[in-house]
């Protein structure tokens, strides 16, 4: 399987600058060369240009609502064209708004997937119980077929119809989820493995649990979506809002290297890197390592050791 890497240096669904320089620094930290070292094709797509928008007043309490439509479009339409090639897709992020696009895209493409979410936060507020009316902390509201009629009509975001039904959806990491993302997660019975379900049973049970959830309605195609603040911010803290208590580096590893073995993994976002939230420069270099190990895992890198299909003995 071959990569096609997709860059979304877009920062408009929260209000913290730099999460737009994640894809460069994850490219710059040797993303690519070491997916092709692991023996892995790779296309880089580059780096989207997203349209300046330069009227964009709140709508409600939600903010740059056309700014985040209108990328997410664009991200859409070339997500599509990365899975209509036969890749398994790399978004890279930019702020977790961008799921909106990407999974939007890969449904597009392929008619059917479920998604693993892995992240501190539920990300699923509608326009209507978000506190901060950042777009970032509420995608999944917009992607989920049982949510529609909670989302009221919103500017540049006609092209988009939901297409993610609430059993095809599981949470990994969950720390920091607000009342009414939790009333609407226990409403709509979606599986969930928050940080207390990992301590309870062990990241390799959860990653169990997950494959047997998701398989139960069919083997489809996998969408992760992965938010580097998973990750327990003393690893992981260069991003728009760390929390503390979250996965180690080893429990990351796990849920990447488990989800490539299942043969059914089509699509990685990896967003909210933020190099402008780093403290130091090993604060950066952490946070993106990080990032780039978790990819790497998405392709076939395992920690026991790995060797090519034509290896053979000098
Ligand atoms: C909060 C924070 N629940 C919100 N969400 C974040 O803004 O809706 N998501 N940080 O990544
Ligand atoms: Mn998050
Ligand atoms: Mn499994
Ligand atoms: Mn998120």
């Amino acid at each position: 399987h071959s990569a096609g890497i997709i860059g979304a240096p877009f920062s408009k669904g929260q209000v913290k600058g730099g999460v737009e320089s994640g894809p460069d620094h994850i490219r710059a930290a040797g993303l690519v060369e070491r997916l092709l070292q692991q023996g892995c094709a790779v296309k880089d797509y580059g780096n989207l240009v997203f349209e300046h928008v330069s009227v964009d007043e709140p709508v409600g309490r939600l903010k740059s609502v056309r700014a985040v439509g209108s990328a997410n479009q664009k991200l859409s339409v070339a997500m599509q064209k990365v899975k209509e090639s036969g890749h398994t897709a790399v978004m890279l992020g930019g702020d977790h708004s961008l799921a909106i696009g990407s999974v939007h895209g890969h449904a597009a493409a392929l008619g059917h997937l479920s998604v693993v979410w892995v992240d501190a936060h539920a990300d699923i507020n509608t326009p209507l119980t978000s506190y901060t009316g950042n777009i970032h902390g509420q995608p999944l509201s917009y992607l989920l077929r049982e949510l529609q009629s909670k989302i009221p009509v919103l500017p540049n975001f006609s092209w988009m119809k939901p297409c993610l039904s609430a059993g095809d959806l599981v949470y990994i990491g969950l720390r920091d989820v607000d009342p009414a993302e939790h009333y609407i997660l226990k409403m709509l019975g979606v599986k969930m493995f928050p940080m207390s379900k990992v301590d309870q049973l062990g990241v390799a049970k959860v990653m169990e649990e997950t494959c047997d959830h998701l398989s139960a309605r069919g083997k489809k195609p996998i969408h992760l979506s992965f938010d580097i603040d998973a990750i327990d911010p003393s690893i992981t803290p260069a991003t728009g809002t760390p929390v503390t208590g979250g996965l180690t580096y080893r429990e990351g590893l796990c849920i990447t290297e488990h989800l490539s073995q299942t043969g059914l993994l089509s699509a990685v976002d990896l967003v909210e890197v933020n190099p402008l939230r780093g403290q130091t420069q090993n604060d950066i270099h952490s946070t993106v390592s990080t990032a780039v190990d978790l990819l790497l895992a998405c392709f076939g890198r395992q920690r026991e050791g790995n060797h090519l299909q034509d290896y053979s003995l000098p």
